[in-house]
């Protein structure tokens, strides 16, 4: 409320009577003072943040996605070539490091294509189980969260 109109000192004022006078001087007492920026938001004890009617941005919350692994099935019949064109294709991976990962996964029965977030991994799986299949071969790629 205006001190104006708590005091009654404005144009349209009539007398005001002691208790009134009372009442009005403890609302301009409790009511809050309103702080400005350069102020803190404090109130003048130096105590709890006050209302001081600025509206701020909220502080942006990041949150760092969850990564998931791309891995690579052996089978018995898709073509060492194929495997290594798929990664260099899908996984923009150099020649050798195809090859190096197509034979860890024929070795060893899986490997590592990369580390990638959900979107980009699922794309990813879909990209190489398309071209299987449409190559009628059974290779088989998966994903799992880090
Ligand atoms: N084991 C396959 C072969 O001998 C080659 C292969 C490698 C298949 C990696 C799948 O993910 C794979 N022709």
């Amino acid at each position: 409320m205006p001190l104006a109109m708590l005091l009654r000192i404005d144009a349209s004022s009539t007398a005001m009577t002691a208790s009134e006078g009372v009442q009005a001087l403890r609302a301009v007492a409790t009511t809050p003072l309103r702080l400005g920026p350069d102020e803190g938001g404090r109130d003048k004890e130096g105590g709890g943040k006050v209302d001081t009617g600025t509206i701020t941005k909220p502080k942006p919350k990041t949150k760092r996605p969850s990564l998931y692994r791309v891995l690579l099935l052996n089978d018995d019949y898709t073509p060492m070539e194929f495997v290594v064109l798929v990664l260099q294709d899908v996984f923009n991976k150099s020649r050798d490091e195809a090859m190096r990962i197509m034979l860890h996964v024929h070795n060893q029965g899986v490997g590592e294509c990369g580390i990638y977030p959900f979107e980009v991994a699922e794309t990813k799986v879909t990209r190489v189980m398309d071209t299987a299949r449409k190559n009628q071969h059974p290779l088989q790629c998966v994903m799992e969260k880090q």
